[in-house]
C-alpha cells in the first residue's frame, strides 16, 4: 500500500493513506542501508502489520520531487511564510533570510501577513508593498476574524469568502489548491491558527504570546502535514527565531534578491558588491525608490555577515588563480 508521511516523532512515522487512515510505522526498508532517512512529506510504500491497530512498516521511499533542509520536508511545492503585522512585529531581516533560503532551494514563496484585525496603523499595507515590488505574492489576513466568521456559519460556503476584515482568505485558498505547502514563520504569528481556518478535520494546538516580550511560546513542536483536501496538503511547523545563511559566498547574495536582478545592468563594474562602488544600479534604484530601503539595508547587513563568516574565501580563490599562472 502507498501513503504519505504526515508526521515523524521519536522513530515513529505516521503514514496517511488514500482511505484516510493513519498508520503508525517504523522504518524497516532496504533504503536504510543507503543511509536514506524518511522525511515528512515522503510518499512511501508501506506494509500493514495490524489493520485494526493501524500499525505498519515503511518498506520503500518513493522518489522525491523536492527536499528542504529547513524545515526538513520532502515534496513541497511552495512555502507560505507567515509573519504577523503586529504582536509580534515582523522582523524583516528574518523574513529576508527565509526568502533567500527558499530562493536557494528553488521553492517559490507566498508571504502572508496575519493579524490584520489589530493592525490599527495600516502597517500591513506597507509590508505588502515592499514585498510585492520584489515580485513576491503577498497577502494580508486575519485568522481570528476568519475563524469567528466560520464558527458563526458566515463563511460556510468556501467559494464565497469575501470578508474584507478577514483579509483575502479566498485568494489564499486558491493559491494553496492542489499543492503541498510548507508554512513557516516565527513563533506566535498565528501559523497554527491559520491552518485551523483552512481545514476542518484536525485542530492544531495554538498558544498565546507572552505579554511582556510579545513573542510566541513555541506551541507547535513537530512538523505535521495536514490534508486540506484530496490533493492539497499544508505543513504546520514549529516557529523559528533565527536563521543563519549557509553555504553561500557573499558575491552570490544579490542573486537571491529578485528585484536586484533587473537593476544590475546599470552597475559600472562587473561583480559590483552594491555596497561602495561608484555608479551602482542598485543604489540608484534605492535612491529612486524602485528598491525598498529596508531590503537594501538587509542586503548590506547580510553581505557583511557573509564576509565575516568566511573572510578568506575570496582570497583563497585569487591566490589559487595566481598559483596556476606561475
Ligand atoms: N488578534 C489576532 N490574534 C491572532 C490571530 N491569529 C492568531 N492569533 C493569536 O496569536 C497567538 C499565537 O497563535 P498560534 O497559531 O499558536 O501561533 P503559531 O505561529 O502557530 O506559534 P508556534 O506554534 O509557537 O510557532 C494565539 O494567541 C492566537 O489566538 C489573528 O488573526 N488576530
Ligand atoms: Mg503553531
Ligand atoms: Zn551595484
Amino acid at each position: 500500500m502507498q501513503g504519505k508521511i504526515v508526521k515523524g516523532i521519536a522513530g515513529f512515522y505516521y503514514v496517511h493513506t488514500a482511505e484516510n487512515n493513519i498508520y503508525e510505522c517504523k522504518a524497516k526498508g532496504v533504503f536504510r542501508k543507503d543511509g536514506r532517512k524518511p522525511l515528512v512529506g515522503d510518499d512511501v510504500e508501506l506494509e500493514v502489520l495490524d489493520e485494526e491497530k493501524l500499525l505498519g512498516n515503511i518498506r520503500e521511499l518513493l522518489p522525491r520531487t523536492s527536499e528542504l533542509i529547513r524545515p526538513a520536508v520532502a515534496n513541497v511545492d511552495q512555502a507560505l511564510v507567515i509573519f504577523s503585522i503586529v504582536k509580534p512585529q515582523p522582523n524583516l531581516n528574518l523574513l529576508d533570510r527565509f526568502l533567500i533560503m527558499m530562493e536557494q532551494q528553488g521553492i517559490p514563496c507566498i508571504i502572508c501577513f496575519n493579524k490584520l484585525d489589530i493592525d490599527e496603523e495600516g502597517a500591513g499595507q506597507r509590508y505588502e508593498e515592499i514585498y510585492r515590488s520584489c515580485g513576491y505574492q503577498t497577502i494580508q489576513v486575519s485568522a481570528k476574524i476568519w475563524s469567528a466568521g466560520k464558527q458563526s456559519g458566515e463563511t460556510a460556503d468556501k467559494g464565497n469568502i469575501q470578508n474584507t476584515s478577514g483579509g483575502s482568505m479566498e485568494r489564499l485558498m486558491t493559491l494553496l489548491q492542489g499543492k503541498t505547502t510548507t508554512v513557516a514563520g516565527p513563533s506566535g504569528v498565528g501559523k497554527s491558527s491559520l491552518i485551523n481556518c483552512l481545514q476542518q478535520n484536525r485542530v492544531m494546538e495554538t498558544g498565546g504570546i507572552s505579554t511582556k516580550i510579545e513573542r510566541g511560546k513555541h506551541t507547535t513542536r513537530h512538523s505535521e502535514l495536514i490534508a486540506i483536501s484530496e490533493d492539497t496538503y499544508i505543513l504546520d511547523t514549529p516557529g523559528f527565531s533565527s536563521l543563519s545563511l549557509f553555504d553561500m559566498d557573499k558575491e552570490e547574495l544579490a542573486g537571491f534578491f529578485p528585484e536586484f536582478v533587473r537593476e544590475e545592468q546599470y552597475c559600472k563594474f562587473a561583480g559590483c558588491s552594491h555596497i561602495h562602488e561608484p555608479v551602482c544600479g542598485i543604489r540608484d534604484a534605492v535612491a529612486e525608490e524602485r528598491i525598498s530601503k529596508e531590503r537594501y539595508e538587509n542586503y548590506c547587513l547580510l553581505y557583511e555577515e557573509l564576509k565575516n563568516v568566511n573572510p578568506y574565501k575570496g582570497k583563497n580563490f585569487s591566490s589559487e588563480k595566481e598559483g596556476k599562472r606561475r
